[in-house]
This record gives C-alpha cells, sequence and structure tokens, in this order.
C-alpha cells in the first residue's frame, strides 16, 4: 500500500509530481502556512512530511504516531525536535550541501553591501539627494585585505572564508565548537581564536552557526561591546543567534558601523528599530534563493522523503539523515 505524505508549504510542481509517483501526496498549494492545529490535522494517518520551516514539536508528534519521516528543506532543522523523534522511531533530513556555494555568496555579498553601503548609496539616489560629490560621502569600509571574523565555521562558514582568503586577500580568523584539521585552515589561512578575541579583532564578522539552546543570543550586548565601531557584523545563520534589540541599540549608538542581516528573530517580523536605521541592510531570508539551488533543495528533500519511507532506488537509505541511528534499529 502507497504511503501517504504532506507536503506543508508550495513547492516546485516537478518536485510534487517525483513525490505523487510514489506516494498519495496532500499539498498545500499555497505559501501561507498551515497553524499548528491545521498542520496537525492534515498530517493525521501520514507517514511523512515534507516540511520547509514548521514547527515539529513534541505536541504534533505525539498527535500522529504513525510518522515516519520528517523531511525538511533546508539545511538548518531548528525546528525540528530531533530528539523527540529519535525517540519514536522517526527520521529527521535535511539538505547540506547542495545550498552551500549559492549561501555563501550570498553572505560575503551581504557583508560587502553592509561595509560599502550599498543600499543606503541606492535609497540616497533614489530620494533625489544626490545632487553634488563629496568626499566623505557615504564611505564606508574596506573588504580587501581587512580582517574577517567566522562565528561558525561549518561548510558555509568554510565557504565564506575562501571566497575572503582567496579572493579578497583577507585575514580570517575564526571560532567554531571544534577547530578544523590544520590542513584545512593552512588552505584558508585560517587562525583559530577564543569567541572574544573574534569579536574584537574582526573588522567584518559573519554568522554561520546552527541555532540551538546554546546558540541563543550569541551575539547579544555583552558581545557587540567587544566590537570595533568601524566594525560591521552579518548575520545569515538564524534568527535568534542575535539579540535584535541589542543589536539595533548597538548600531544607534554607534557601537558598531553597520549590520546586514538575511535572519530575524520572529520573522518574518523585524524588529521595528532596525527598520528605522540607516546602516543596516535588510533581506527577507534569501541566501539560499537561487532557482538552481532551491531545485536541488526541493529535490534533495524529496530524494530523502522518497527513501526513508521505504521506496526508489535508495529504499531505506535517505541520502542526507539527521540522526541516522534511526535507520539502523528499522
Ligand atoms: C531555507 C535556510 O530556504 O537552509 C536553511 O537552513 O535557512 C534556507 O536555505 C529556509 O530555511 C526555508 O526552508
Amino acid at each position: 500500500m502507497k504511503s501517504s505524505v504532506l507536503v506543508a508549504r508550495a513547492v516546485f510542481p516537478s518536485v510534487l509530481d517525483r513525490l505523487r509517483g510514489h506516494f498519495d501526496v496532500e499539498a498545500n498549494a499555497s505559501d501561507e502556512p498551515w497553524d499548528a492545529a491545521e498542520l496537525r490535522r492534515r498530517l493525521q494517518g501520514k507517514q511523512g512530511i515534507f516540511a520547509t520551516g514548521e514547527r515539529i514539536d513534541v505536541a504534533l508528534l505525539d498527535a500522529c504516531p504513525q510518522l515516519r519521516a520528517v523531511c525538511n528543506m533546508a539545511v538548518g532543522y531548528n525546528n525540528v525536535d530531533v530528539d523527540a523523534c529519535t525517540a519514536r522511531g522517526i527520521v529527521v533530513t535535511n539538505t547540506p550541501d547542495v545550498l552551500t556555494e549559492t549561501t555563501a555568496d550570498f553572505g560575503f555579498a551581504l557583508m560587502m553591501a553592509t561595509a560599502r553601503r550599498m543600499a543606503e548609496g541606492e535609497r540616497f539616489l533614489r530620494s533625489g539627494a544626490w545632487t553634488k560629490w563629496s568626499y566623505d560621502m557615504l564611505t564606508g569600509s574596506d573588504v580587501h585585505g581587512a580582517t574577517l571574523g567566522v562565528l561558525g565555521m561549518g561548510r558555509i562558514g568554510q565557504a565564506i572564508a575562501r571566497r575572503g582568503a582567496h579572493g579578497f586577500g583577507m585575514k580570517v580568523i575564526y571560532h567554531n565548537r571544534s577547530r578544523l584539521d590544520a590542513a584545512i585552515e593552512a588552505d584558508l589561512g585560517a587562525r583559530y581564536v577564543d569567541k572574544p578575541t573574534l569579536l574584537r579583532e574582526s573588522d567584518h564578522l559573519v554568522l554561520v552557526l546552527p541555532y540551538s539552546a546554546a546558540s541563543h543570543h550569541a551575539v547579544g550586548a555583552p558581545e557587540l561591546a567587544l566590537m570595533k565601531p568601524r566594525a560591521t557584523l552579518t548575520n545569515i545563520a538564524r534568527g535568534g543567534i542575535v539579540d535584535d534589540a541589542a543589536l539595533a541599540a548597538a548600531l544607534r549608538s554607534g557601537q558598531i558601523a553597520a549590520a546586514g542581516l538575511d535572519v530575524f528573530e520572529g520573522e518574518p517580523r523585524v524588529h521595528p528599530a532596525l527598520l528605522t536605521l540607516p546602516n543596516v541592510v535588510l533581506t527577507p531570508h534569501i541566501a539560499s534563493a537561487t532557482v538552481a539551488t532551491r531545485l536541488a533543495m526541493a529535490n534533495l528533500a524529496a530524494d530523502n522523503l522518497i527513501a526513508a519511507l521505504g521506496c526508489g532506488p535508495h529504499a531505506g537509505r535517505p541520502p542526507t539523515p539527521v540522526n541516522p541511528g534511526v535507520l539502523a534499529g528499522r
């Protein structure tokens, strides 16, 4: 008998067709997420969910005891209670690798736009305020040759560091839960430092660490106080890693020069103070948003769902499980 799966948000039609080749599919045709009660109701009796950031928590899992696979179309999976899934024998998957370079491109671009005040410059020009040249008009800070700090040196962090070191002659320093192999450090010219040193020495600090209870407000008022007044902060990781209220205060007081933010606490809501500041570049969580990469992410999430529910050429072996131990126990 075919398994049933729920696709929680609109996705590429070609990917839906692939899923329909294996499963009875109920799909949300819209970009509007279902609320928790609606999600719970629709997930009843289904073995798998193709998720895009929906909260998969104990209450939902308890209401859906037949669930076997949670396949997230994202590399981050802080929306999923993985321990609770593991305890129930539910495999959780994510979409690493396929988005690394695209996301690193965007992180680097956002850092550059922030350092060189591009969004501010565009607003200035469009408003008609550009009437003359002046020596200090919209002067920012250099990226080339500056010190790039990376907090969270996983795949995306390393791809950003590579761009900085090899493309822009930046000095790279980083902090991470674990230190990289010496060969990788040598290739990136990257120096491991403790977190206070990272904060103190970075000219451009980029955050690329996963969100967890431990990384909540990893950058708040005490951390911002250690940064250079000319420094920029770029967050492409997750809302909640930065204390947005503290950041807005630091940007307003000139404690740091500028910030580039693609993710926000409580998004799509954005802290109102950030919306009023000139020295922050704001983008709506689009670091992985190229057509090719979003398609690759969706197909990888589908590969995972198909294999996790025992179908296709890799039945039983989803390519990118987060809790692979569950599969061994099946
Ligand atoms: C996703 C992301 O587009 O992969 C991630 O973790 O943040 C983005 O690439 C977003 O989470 C929607 O699933």
